[in-house]
């Protein structure tokens, strides 16, 4: 791998960038613009940003993290993949139902092979920014954007972890991209700071127990990530997070998650995206008459998403 790094004063944390990405790696090399030096790497993150990102398990990123285009891009790109059709063996689309019985688009899934300009952000920027943020080489473990479209359902209180076992990997770091703005009217993600070493907690009924969520939001715990379209933020597989329901009437909000795990544990991709749909298709890939419940107790922790055909 080859990283540009930047004329004189413009790196941030470049020390951190020698510490963290670990120089020692075969195949990382960085030329410098104005030495044309292959010495050092360029640093996304500054030294609190990283402290901050290790002692509380998530982090924002600055403002300027993506640039205009970038953010124009993730933006006209969603409502790009929000029209595709459903496809079998392709994309996956996954639906919640209204109150009305609608079918109402939850997320999309499994985009990268069918989409360039997402597929280069992410293989390139946002995997040196989670590498960095991990220590070491990171590795796309899957992505969605989940569209909480007007009137949807929010996400009971989770840690990703468990949903992430089907390879044994205990850490993923997840890069969270609004596409539109996230608020507390339309159902912005709400996280509870989370260290590495905190670990697990027990999902019983398929969400954290309701004495330790009572227990968050009694001492108003809960930090909640109000944002911009195009606003950048981490999270590790630990931290505890969750949504309200969309009570706008008219304003939907759509989020970009892009998972990785660490490059020694595998390049798991699509082995978890086969598995998946083998034990949780999406409507366009399923077998009539399958009961994928199963599959759902991994694949579908805490979604609005139907684990089972209803009626
Ligand atoms: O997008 C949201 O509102 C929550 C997402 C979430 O928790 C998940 O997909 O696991």
């Amino acid at each position: 791998m080859a990283l540009l790094c930047p004329a004189p004063g413009q790196g941030r944390g470049l020390l951190h960038a020698v510490r963290l990405i670990g120089f020692s790696r075969p195949g990382l090399s960085v030329r410098c613009a104005s030495t044309g030096a292959s010495t050092q790497a360029l640093s996304l993150f500054n030294e609190p940003q990283l402290e901050h990102f290790h002692s509380h398990g998530f982090l924002k990123a600055s403002g300027d993290f993506l640039t205009a285009d970038e953010r124009q891009n993730v933006i006209r790109w969603t409502a790009e993949m929000k029209d595709w059709p459903e496809q079998k063996g392709k994309w996956m689309k996954y639906f919640e139902k209204s109150p009305q019985d609608e079918r109402v688009l939850c997320r999309v899934e499994n985009f990268l092979p069918y989409h360039d300009g997402a597929r280069d952000l992410v293989r390139g920027k946002i995997t040196r920014a989670i590498s960095e943020l991990m220590g070491e080489e990171a590795i796309l473990y899957k992505e969605k954007i989940n569209f909480k479209l007007p009137g949807a359902k929010g996400f009971p209180p989770h840690q990703d972890a468990p949903a992430y076992i089907t390879f044994g990997m205990d850490y993923h770091v997840t890069c969270m991209i609004a596409a539109e703005p996230a608020t507390l009217e339309n159902g912005c993600l709400e996280l509870v700071p989370w260290k590495r070493d905190q670990g697990v907690l027990p999902h019983p009924e398929g969400s954290l127990p309701a004495d330790r969520v009572s227990e968050w939001n009694r001492n108003n715990t809960w930090v909640q990530l109000t944002c911009e379209a195009g606003d950048v933020f981490f999270f590790s597989s630990l931290v505890p997070h969750r949504s309200q329901d969309n009570r706008s009437a008219e304003r939907s909000r759509s989020i970009y998650y892009l998972t990785f795990n660490p490059l020694r544990d595998g390049d798991r991709r699509d082995g978890y995206y086969t598995d998946k749909r083998l034990q949780f298709p999406p409507d366009a890939d399923k077998v009539p008459g399958v009961d994928y419940s199963q599959g759902a107790a991994i694949y579908n922790l805490s979604t609005p998403i139907p684990s089972r055909e209803s009626g």
